[in-house]
């Protein structure tokens, strides 16, 4: 079997390629061209005979027709995406360009050039914007962003594109997903990234003199030595997400595309939590109560047009694909929280 996956340098596409490698594929990661290389979440997979890289930019519709008509993929992964929601407002035409030009290049592509190929596409929660409902495949969409709107479009496409042309295509309506590997500048990964780096600072930079201020400043923290460190700034705390963990969900990705027919599957943790849940769970790990003191509200961080809640229903997945995830809410914070508390200790003896 031989795969395609775009967005193999993020952080679902690194583990969708290290599952589909110990399942046996051949694994073609799509990357795009950048002027440094960012290849820090596949680079353990970087020698191994069965995968290899190729260059390619979703919106370009050549790269992608050349790339899909020659390279005879059993299966595409479609995960490239600009994937921050605040962003989009930022960039709403690039974010259309990729998101929605990208997957129709992909679509049209697999239609005239491949026809047997299967198709994954990942779409979103965020598809569900205002819905206040616990939501599930038949759930109204009410997106809420230039990303979401774009992820829609894609995601009606697709299903326009097995209708007319009986194209074996997917799309997972994934709920957020974080782990070790996940952005930083995703809130989860924000909070965990901080956290780890403030630990290394209050355990390595004044070892002798133990201790710190925090209300002297409300945007520094200081040590006895009068060195400072930036608190946290966040944006809203209040939104809900539902949350799970990358390595279960790419799982997900995978079973979708070996079932007979193509269908579209919620995939979620059947929970919710707000930031702020998050943000206290976090705290709690380096055993920080008060956390509202580290914290800086920030009205740069909130967006134009907020999601309030998600709360997915995955038991159409749990029924058909026989998917269910593993790893909870309070391991999910756990494992961040470790990784980078580790993370910043061996950057601290390395000097960075
Ligand atoms: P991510 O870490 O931001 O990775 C995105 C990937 O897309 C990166 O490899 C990026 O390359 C690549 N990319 C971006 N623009 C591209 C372009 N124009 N051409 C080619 N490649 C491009 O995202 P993720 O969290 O792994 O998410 C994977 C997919 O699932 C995305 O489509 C996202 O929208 C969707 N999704 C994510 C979640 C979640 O909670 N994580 C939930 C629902 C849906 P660079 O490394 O060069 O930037
Ligand atoms: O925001 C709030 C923010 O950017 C989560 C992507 O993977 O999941 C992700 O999108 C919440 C929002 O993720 C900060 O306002 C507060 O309410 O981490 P996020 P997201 O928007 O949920 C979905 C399912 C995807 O599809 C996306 O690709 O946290 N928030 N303070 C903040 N958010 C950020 N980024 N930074 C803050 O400082």
């Amino acid at each position: 079997m031989k795969s395609l996956v775009t967005g193999a340098t993020g952080q679902d596409g690194s583990y969708l390629c290290e599952l589909l490698l110990s399942k046996g594929y051949q694994v073609v990661g799509l990357i795009r061209r950048t002027s440094t290389s960012n290849f820090d979440r596949i680079k353990h997979l970087i020698g191994n005979p069965n995968f290899s890289l190729i260059e390619g930019e979703l919106s370009d519709t050549l790269s992608m027709y050349s790339i899909i008509e020659n390279g005879k993929f059993d299966e595409i992964y479609n995960l490239a995406a600009m994937s921050h929601v605040g962003t989009s407002f930022k960039q709403p035409v690039y974010t259309i360009d990729v998101n929605l030009k990208g997957v129709l290049n992909i679509l049209e592509a697999i239609h005239k050039y491949s026809p047997k190929t299967k198709l994954y596409q990942a779409s979103t929660s965020e598809m569900f914007g205002k819905s206040n409902e616990i939501q599930n495949e038949n759930t109204r969409f009410a997106p809420q962003s230039p990303y979401a709107i774009a992820k829609l479009a894609a995601h009606n496409m697709v299903s326009i594109y097995r209708q007319a042309y009986g194209l074996h295509a997917s799309c997972g309506i994934l709920f957020n997903h974080d782990s070790s590997r996940r952005g930083e500048e995703f809130v989860t990964r924000k909070i965990t990234r901080w956290l780890g780096k403030f630990n290394a600072w209050m355990t390595y930079t004044s070892p002798h003199r133990p201790g710190y201020f925090l209300l002297e400043d409300p945007d520094y923290i200081y040590d006895l030595d009068g060195k400072s460190f930036p608190k946290l700034r966040l944006g809203n705390l209040d939104s809900f997400r539902d949350f799970g963990h990358a390595q279960n969900y790419v799982q997900a990705m995978y079973l979708m595309l070996q079932q007979e027919s193509p269908d579209d599957y919620v995939i979620a943790s059947g929970k919710t939590h707000s930031i702020r849940e998050f943000l206290a769970a976090a705290f709690r790990e380096i055993g920080i109560s008060d956390y509202m003191s580290y914290v800086v509200i920030d009205p740069k961080f909130y967006r134009p047009a907020e999601v309030d809640f998600l709360h997915g229903d995955p038991s159409k997945a749990k029924e058909k694909l026989g998917w269910t995830p593993t790893i909870s809410f309070n391991e999910l914070v756990s494992l961040m929280v470790d990784s980078d508390i580790e993370l910043a200790r061996s950057e601290a003896f390395s000097g960075k």
